[in-house]
């Protein structure tokens, strides 16, 4: 069987001028490879998930060692596979234009996988539960709960994660200097400013400049202060200023996480027109929006530190403003130019359309309790409630997720095959029950139910079980797309 490119181009081939770029085959079988690992992995962590939700609600019994193990395991987990799975969309669409290397592909496949390992052992064998964000100086003053091995075990793991997806942006780096002679060329800078006449480059290209140019310093920030704190954990009397490793570490987390989004929603701006028609070109305002997002996301960090009294006012300040303009002008050029190929265009509502429209609308949603947190005075209060899990499980399940599983469904499908009852059904059941286990992780937050805890309060836990009841939803809704897009890559062999 063949896969077809896009399964819409089907439905509007007759009236569309549009025809999709070829797509180099080179590397598609280990693209393949990365869904299929990032689905079975978001499977696993989501049941995590589930059980810890349902731990809280009383319905099980999570000891809180263990509680705090899964939590590490699905924060960083979750984290680092949402990262695989949208290296994973950049790659396929990227090297339409640019000629990247498999092997730096395979490569960061490898160091992920040896990373991966050396984090569950330190977690499940190891005990280490000190949480993804291995904040200084928890990872080495365990209080006899996990040993110096684990710690080591668990840095360096994710210091192997991190070596890969170095390799990755320095190898998308070169490749786009060479095709776009710069980085600021690829980003469309001649065209925006009004320099150049001439096509700017393709919107895959800008936000996979934009993605290398973040993530590359990020990564960096990150290895620095996982090094610190391996030299820390092994010698004691080796130690940071904690400002200065919280600081770190947060520019490290805050940066690779939204890149999440930003390699993830590439396959927004390539698949839909496929399915609309309509080409999605880099107008000057998309070009703008891109740069602007760019230069904000690496200096918004600060609101995680708003609780920091000792951190400088003027940061705190820097923070609270840009975390009302960061992420604002990518997400505007996207949700408006989304509405607007959608709009009239005659879109066939297939699985692959719907949920990659349904994670914009995701996205969208999930700003707003963002900012609203990203508010100081507002801070005060949310902060370590489970307002914060409440609005990034909006954005990163109902917007990450949801590209990356309309991209599993893209990358199978298959001419002349329609989509199952039952994907359609649990498309519904994804999206209404992932926004509900969302809010109400919203609403716990409203009333001041803290986050991180492994035993709940009686009177939490009525919210707690409803909670989990639409936690155990969405992770049925994640399983059918997982096993479909399993069995679908099995019959056409990747
Ligand atoms: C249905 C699926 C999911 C369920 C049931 C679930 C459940 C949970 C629960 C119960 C917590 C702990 C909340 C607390 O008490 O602080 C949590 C934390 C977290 N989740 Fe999820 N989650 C799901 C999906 C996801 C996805 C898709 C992502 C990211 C792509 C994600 C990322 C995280 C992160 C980063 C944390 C914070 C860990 C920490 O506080 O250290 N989760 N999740
Ligand atoms: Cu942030």
């Amino acid at each position: 069987m063949t896969i077809l490119e896009p399964s819409g181009v089907r439905a509007r081939e007759l009236d569309t001028a549009y025809v999709p770029p070829p797509a180099s085959v080179r590397g598609h079988g280990v693209v393949t490879l990365y869904t299929a690992i990032t689905a079975i992995v978001l499977a696993l962590l989501m049941l995590f998930g589930l059980a810890m939700r349902a731990s809280q609600a009383g319905v099980i019994t999570i000891p809180p060692n263990r509680f705090y193990e899964l939590l590490t395991a699905h924060g960083i987990g979750m984290v680092a596979i949402s990262g695989l799975g949208g290296a994973a969309v950049m790659w396929y669409f990227l090297s339409r234009y640019v000629s990247l290397s498999r092997g730096i592909l395979l490569a960061n496949l490898a160091f992920f996988l040896a990373g991966v390992v050396l984090v569950l052992g330190a977690i499940f064998v190891g005990g280490f539960a000190a949480g993804w964000t291995f904040l200084f100086p928890l990872p080495a003053r365990s209080l006899g709960v996990w040993g110096p091995g684990a710690t080591s075990s668990y840095l360096v793991g994710v210091l192997l994660v991190g070596v890969g997806f170095l390799l990755l942006y320095l190898d998308t780096g070169r490749a786009i200097i060479r095709s776009y002679g710069s980085l600021g060329k690829a980003l469309g800078w001649p065209q925006a400013f009004g320099k150049s006449e001439s096509e700017p480059p393709p919107p895959t290209v800008v936000a996979s400049t934009v993605v290398t140019i973040i993530n590359i310093p990020a990564i960096a920030i990150g290895a620095v202060i996982l090094t610190i704190s391996l030299i820390n954990t092994l010698a004691p009397d080796f130690r940071v200023n904690a400002l200065l490793a919280k600081n770190l570490t947060y520019f490290f987390g805050h940066v690779f996480i939204n890149s999440t989004i930003y390699m993830s929603v590439i396959g927004v701006y390539e698949v839909l027109p496929t399915f609309t028609g309509r080409p999605w070109k880099s107008s000057r305002p998309f070009l703008l929006a891109w740069t602007a997002t760019m230069l904000m996301v690496v200096a918004v960090y600060p609101h995680h530190l708003f609780m920091d009294y000792a951190n400088p006012r003027w940061a705190s300040v820097l923070g609270q403003i840009l975390s009302y303009t960061s992420g604002l002008p990518v997400l505007a050029v996207t949700a408006v130019a989304t509405m607007a190929n959608v709009y009239r265009s005659g879109m066939k509502w297939s699985v692959t359309s719907s949920l990659l429209f349904a994670s914009i609308v995701g996205w969208s949603v999930g700003v707003i309790p963002a900012i609203v947190d990203g508010t100081i005075a507002i801070n005060r209060v949310m902060h370590n409630t489970l307002w914060v899990p409440g609005h990034f499980h909006m954005y990163l399940l109902l917007g990450v997720v949801a590209m990356q599983f309309g991209f599993m469904y893209f990358l199978t499908s298959v001419k002349g095959v329609v989509d199952a009852a039952i994907d359609r059904a649990a498309v519904w059941a994804y999206v209404v029950a992932g926004m509900a286990f969302a809010i109400v992780f919203l609403a716990s937050g409203a009333m001041s139910v803290p986050r991180r805890w492994a035993v709940h309060l009686a009177p939490w836990m009525g919210l707690d079980r409803l909670g989990a009841a639409f936690a155990l939803l969405t992770v049925a809704a994640a399983l059918v797309f997982v096993v479909s897009f399993l069995r679908r890559v099995r019959t056409i062999g990747g």
